[in-house]
């Protein structure tokens, strides 16, 4: 048992006044606060966010607001946790609805936090990052890292909406956010997934990597959806036993984590498959692409509809459950591993 220490009351007024004055603060009284024992206490509360429900009010969004007057129509994903003005699903993770109308364009830019779309419906949008023109179809995971260019445009008739990850929290509590605007961003012939369209199988230059004579950092910019899915499948029937069939986005030139700072995941819940996952340090984000299924977090129990998002802190297990006992369930999954993996504190509880 924690001894218990002194408190802030227990010290006279005059004291604390000439501390306070110096800009001095005693660490007893807050010492419990910041190093919590045994394990911490996170603000991120599980929180399900029902596509249904945000989908009237993201397209009435379309009506009210020209996308001019907002450059990036979102309604913000925020966990009451941290205070919904905070828009933060957890320490680390943004969360965002974007929506963009038919011929519509949100212009270019770049920002030092690290961002990812997972595009929700509809068909005709496209992204282009660092030059290269994505085609944004149901499922597809699209990487805008940190400093490149990237802007959205939408060639269809029927409205694209996409959720939106980014480390905005972590990189904004570092007093290192901010972006800058550029102009309309002239797309180059070359497109990683193709360059990378099998895994194992990586270009090879023999004279040099690329038009400008360097390695790309991020080489892969888009993950189709339709590829990913078939990597699932093929999974999940070559390993029969296997008992989470989950794939990581990785950068296929290094084998890491697509991005620095969260990790993206997509699992495959096999029909009437239940998965526990272990306690970890990292929250967790889970977006339903397809099929059905429930979560359950510390006394939350969520089920989640097809583009569902809900999320959940770290130090707290998580159950999955797919609810169909015929078709398989695919979840898209966020979360703060690389961080917490970088920084040397990522653990798992029994
Ligand atoms: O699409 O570039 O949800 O810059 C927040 C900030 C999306 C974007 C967000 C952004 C973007």
């Amino acid at each position: 048992m924690d001894q218990e220490l002194g408190r802030l009351e227990d010290l006279p007024q005059d004291y604390r006044d000439a501390l306070r004055a110096l800009n001095l603060v005693p660490l007893w009284p807050n010492l419990r606060g910041v190093l919590p024992p045994d394990k911490p206490r996170p603000k991120t509360r599980a929180t399900h966010w029902p596509y249904q429900t945000l989908r009237p009010l993201l397209l009435k969004a379309g009506e009210l607001t020209p996308i001019e007057k907002a450059e990036r129509r979102v309604l913000v994903l925020a966990n009451p946790g941290h205070g919904l003005d905070n828009m933060q699903a957890s320490a680390a993770m943004y969360l965002g609805m974007q929506l963009l109308l038919p011929g519509e364009w949100a212009p270019s830019h770049r920002h030092t936090p690290n961002a990812v779309r997972m595009v929700v419906e509809g068909t005709g949008a496209w992204s282009t990052v660092d030059g290269e023109k994505c085609p944004m179809l149901r499922g597809d995971l699209i990487l805008t890292p940190t400093g490149l260019w990237h802007e959205h445009g939408h060639d269809g008739d029927q409205p694209v909406v996409w959720l939106d990850v980014l480390d905005l929290p972590l990189v904004f509590y570092m007093e290192a956010s901010y972006h800058i605007n550029g102009g309309r961003q002239t797309p180059r012939p070359q497109h990683g997934e193709r360059a990378y369209a099998r895994g194992g199988l990586v270009p090879t230059p023999v004279f040099q990597r690329n038009a400008e004579g360097a390695r790309r950092a991020y080489p892969l910019l888009r993950y189709p959806w339709a590829d990913a899915r078939a990597a699932l499948e093929s999974l999940a029937a070559d390993q029969p036993d296997l008992a989470a069939v989950q794939l990581t986005y990785t950068n296929p030139e290094t084998g890491g984590d697509a991005e620095n700072i969260l990790g993206f995941y997509a699992l495959m819940l096999r029909p009437g498959q239940t998965l526990a996952l272990p306690a970890r340090s990292p929250a967790m984000v889970f977006h339903l692409i397809e099929g059905a299924a429930a979560v359950q977090v510390q006394d939350q129990h969520f089920t989640l509809a097809e583009a569902d998002t809900c999320c959940a802190p770290g130090y707290t297990p998580v159950a999955l459950q797919n609810l169909s006992s015929s078709g398989p369930a695919f979840i898209f999954i966020a979360d703060e591993s690389p961080l917490h993996r970088k920084l040397g504190v990522y653990e798992t509880r029994d």
